[in-house]
């Protein structure tokens, strides 16, 4: 059994971490808990919302793999934008929580892809490995898909899930207690690219209705400004966005 002492969260989610600080307040004299986020991340909004202060980690530096592996023993990714190196999952235990239903979709923004492969969705904690949402899984659970639910009705879900999750695992985890299970297969990964594929809407493209509602409810995400098209006349781009009711 493996207590973990010395524990590193790198994340580029804000909301996400504001949840798992309250998760571990009070815990902090057993262990200490470190908060990071990646270059590109803005440190200042960060330290306005979180009561501990945070680090800049650039996990392509080599100095900082090594340091990272000299002062943890446990690490987190919450929404961490960045890839894990081999030599970091290799040397100190990591642990991802993921915003889809492991093995299906992973990578990018899981829920999108969900709608439009009418996939399962839901939330996932796993060991990482050196593949891309694929380590041993720790716990999961599946969140309702309705037909007529955007990509942020879902999302709003699979957060909510996450942070359930956390709850019921945290400490199981810390305390190095916790079981594994294989995923049952590898699934599909979808990448920031392949999510770019899907914003233009090709005006002359033969799709069923169905098909084209699908595709703009999953690129429906508050103010986003994610699927449009070309008008001819001006050359403009137009945004387009869906709106669904339900009667009631
Ligand atoms: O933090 P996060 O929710 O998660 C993303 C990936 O989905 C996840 O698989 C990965 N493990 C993690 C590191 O990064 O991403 P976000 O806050 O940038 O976006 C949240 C949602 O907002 C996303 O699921 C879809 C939506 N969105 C986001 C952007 C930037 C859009 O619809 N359009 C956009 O341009």
């Amino acid at each position: 059994m493996t207590m973990y002492k010395n524990i590193l969260i790198i994340t580029d989610n804000l909301n996400l971490t504001i949840s798992f600080e309250k998760l571990i307040a009070g815990t902090e004299s057993e262990r200490n808990f470190d908060f990071a986020i990646s270059p590109f991340s803005d440190k200042n909004l960060f330290e306005n919302d979180l009561v501990q202060e945070v680090k800049v980690y650039d996990l392509k530096k080599t100095s900082t793999i090594s340091s990272i592996i000299e002062q943890y023993d446990l690490v987190f990714s919450m929404h961490c934008k960045q890839i894990f190196p081999s030599k970091l999952v290799q040397n100190v235990k990591c642990i991802n929580i993921h915003p889809g239903y492991n093995p299906f979709n992973r990578g990018w923004y899981p829920q999108v892809f969900s709608i439009i492969h009418d996939l399962p969705i839901g939330a996932t904690i796993h060991e990482i490995d050196e593949k891309l949402d694929n380590g041993p899984i720790i716990d999961r659970i599946q969140v309702d898909k309705n037909a007529w639910d955007t990509s942020l009705d879902l999302y709003e879900r699979v957060v909510e899930a996450e942070i359930k999750l956390l709850k019921k695992n945290l400490p199981k985890i810390l305390e190095g207690k916790y079981l594994t299970i294989k995923p049952e297969f590898s699934g599909k990964t979808y990448l920031k690219k392949d999510f770019k594929k899907l914003l233009e809407i090709d005006t002359s493209e033969k799709i069923t209705s169905i098909g084209f509602i699908n595709r703009l409810r999953a690129l429906t995400h508050g103010d986003y400004k994610n699927s449009y098209f070309i008008d001819p006349e001006t050359g403009k781009k137009i945004f387009v966005k869906i709106q669904l009711t339900p009667e009631i």
